[in-house]
């Protein structure tokens, strides 16, 4: 079997929550090693925890081997889709507005560099997904290999306001929109397309841009854990802050 690409598809996370580890050698590698990493994710989680629940196909794979351990959880989910699923499956779903922190969170990625910087957002939550985040005292990231780069490329997947997007995307200067409906919170989906050498400063000045809601580019110091889904084995990682 072939190892596949990383998709930037909306595509897919949720259709694919169906496939689950037992049945891992049907599918694809990756998907193999997704379901891998999120099954080693799902066992750190103890019962009484106060847990991020991400959004995307490796998440997909996490929601069944969480709701199969039935702990009592307090879950925050990071889209609609996400939501949806893990009610389906038992888990308890709460609105993110009155809890101040969680405990852990765990999310999948779209790319992982060698120190720990991240690019999320393919799947357009990575507004919610950045709030859960910093709010999580411990951030597991699970991918499968093909994730995990020398450098990122992007491009970094955007949420901007839609009140002055002209002027946004003027400013921004190499960006652009996604054909693809709003955030559930009404920002307008994008990417930008310019240089990312150094991803500190193209970081902060994306930050600095009024009209962006929020970036793909999620920092070393935000990663307490990265879980490599392999063939046979996971890999973990310490980002290196
Ligand atoms: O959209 C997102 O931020 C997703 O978490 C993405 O980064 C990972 O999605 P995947 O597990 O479908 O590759």
């Amino acid at each position: 079997m072939t190892t596949r690409r990383a998709t930037r598809s909306r595509e897919g996370p949720v259709g694919s929550v169906g496939r689950t580890i037992e049945n891992e050698d049907r599918v694809g590698d990756d998907d193999a090693q997704k379901a891998r990493a999120a099954q080693f994710a799902a066992d750190l989680v103890e019962d009484g925890m106060t847990v991020g629940l991400g959004t995307g196909s490796t998440v997909a794979y996490l929601l069944p081997a969480l709701a199969k351990r039935h702990l009592d959880l307090v879950c925050v989910a990071t889209s609609p889709a996400t939501q949806e699923k893990a009610e389906e499956l038992g888990l308890n779903v709460v609105d993110f507005s009155s809890l101040k922190s969680l405990d852990l969170a765990i999310d999948g990625a779209d790319e992982v560099d060698p120190e720990g910087w991240l690019i999320k957002g393919g799947g357009g939550a990575h507004t919610r997904e950045k709030i859960v985040a910093a709010a999580s005292e411990r951030y597991v990231v699970i991918v499968s290999e093909n994730k995990v780069v020398d450098q990122l490329k992007g491009p970094v997947p955007l949420e901007l306001s839609a009140f002055g997007l002209a002027a946004t995307l003027a400013h921004l200067g190499e960006a652009h929109l996604r054909s693809e409906p709003p955030s559930p919170d009404g920002g307008l989906l994008g990417y930008y397309d310019g240089p990312i050498t150094d991803l500190r400063e193209v970081a902060r000045w994306l930050d600095s841009v009024p009209g962006v809601i929020a970036h793909g580019l999620f920092p070393p110091t935000m990663v307490t854990d990265i879980v490599i889904g392999r063939d046979h084995d996971v890999e973990r990682r310490s980002p290196k802050t």
